[in-house]
């Protein structure tokens, strides 16, 4: 998997520092319960033993976890948090979600709309962050483009805003996440990722140049 978005990379690490805490974990639980059959297994003339209360023990075993959840929580804070701090990028997409399609407003006023039979698409310039402020129109939907590793919900009443800055041209498959109805499985945009001179020229003759 090679994410799509500087943003996206940053996440890949988030997983990966996720699986590496649950192999870690995984391993040395089942080499306890190994050892634990093996070095008290049932020989002849050993009484089973039993204990209870051991005080440093407890603490050891409700502290080690909650040290793990503290820092895997610490990371992923770390990680998600720029992606929400938009610091007034050069660029700006607003991005309406309606039942059942698209709509992609950028500033100067070109807008593209989109429909279930003609699915949008949305161009974002190479190398650049660019603010998405993500609305919907009527019920919940969902932005979600996969090369991004990305995907946010776009709710009646709300403003969702977050950037995304891809770090490669392509075009790249997207579509709404959210059961929202009859035809949501037409919900579909393309995300069309252009070096940033075409997307200069895109928005300066108002789409009449598409990259
Ligand atoms: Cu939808």
């Amino acid at each position: 998997m090679n994410p799509a978005s500087a943003q996206g990379a940053a996440m890949r690490t988030d997983w990966y520092v996720f699986i590496g805490a649950g192999v870690f974990v995984g391993i040395y639980v089942y080499a306890c319960i190994v050892w634990c059959l093996v070095a008290y297994r049932r020989r002849a003339g050993r009484e089973a033993s039993q204990f209870s209360g051991n005080t440093p023990l407890e603490i050891l075993y409700v502290a080690v976890p909650l040290a793990l959840v503290l820092a895997l929580f610490g990371v992923t804070f770390a990680i998600e948090m720029p992606i929400d701090r938009v610091a007034d990028p050069p660029n700006r997409v607003a991005v309406t979600a309606f039942r059942w399609s698209w709509r992609f407003e950028y500033p100067g006023g070109l807008t593209t709309l989109g429909t279930p039979m003609a699915p949008p698409t949305l161009y974002l310039p190479a190398g650049q962050p660019t603010e998405i402020d993500l609305r919907s129109a009527d019920v919940t939907h969902s932005f979600w483009v996969p090369a991004f590793l990305f995907k946010r919900d776009a709710i009646p009443g709300m403003n969702n805003v977050f950037e995304v800055t891809p770090n490669r041209t392509g075009r790249f498959l997207s579509r709404c996440a959210q059961f929202c109805g009859l035809d949501h499985a037409l919900m579909t945009f393309v995300v069309r990722v252009v070096p940033s001179a075409s997307y200069a020229r895109y928005l300066a003759t108002n789409g009449a140049v598409v990259p």
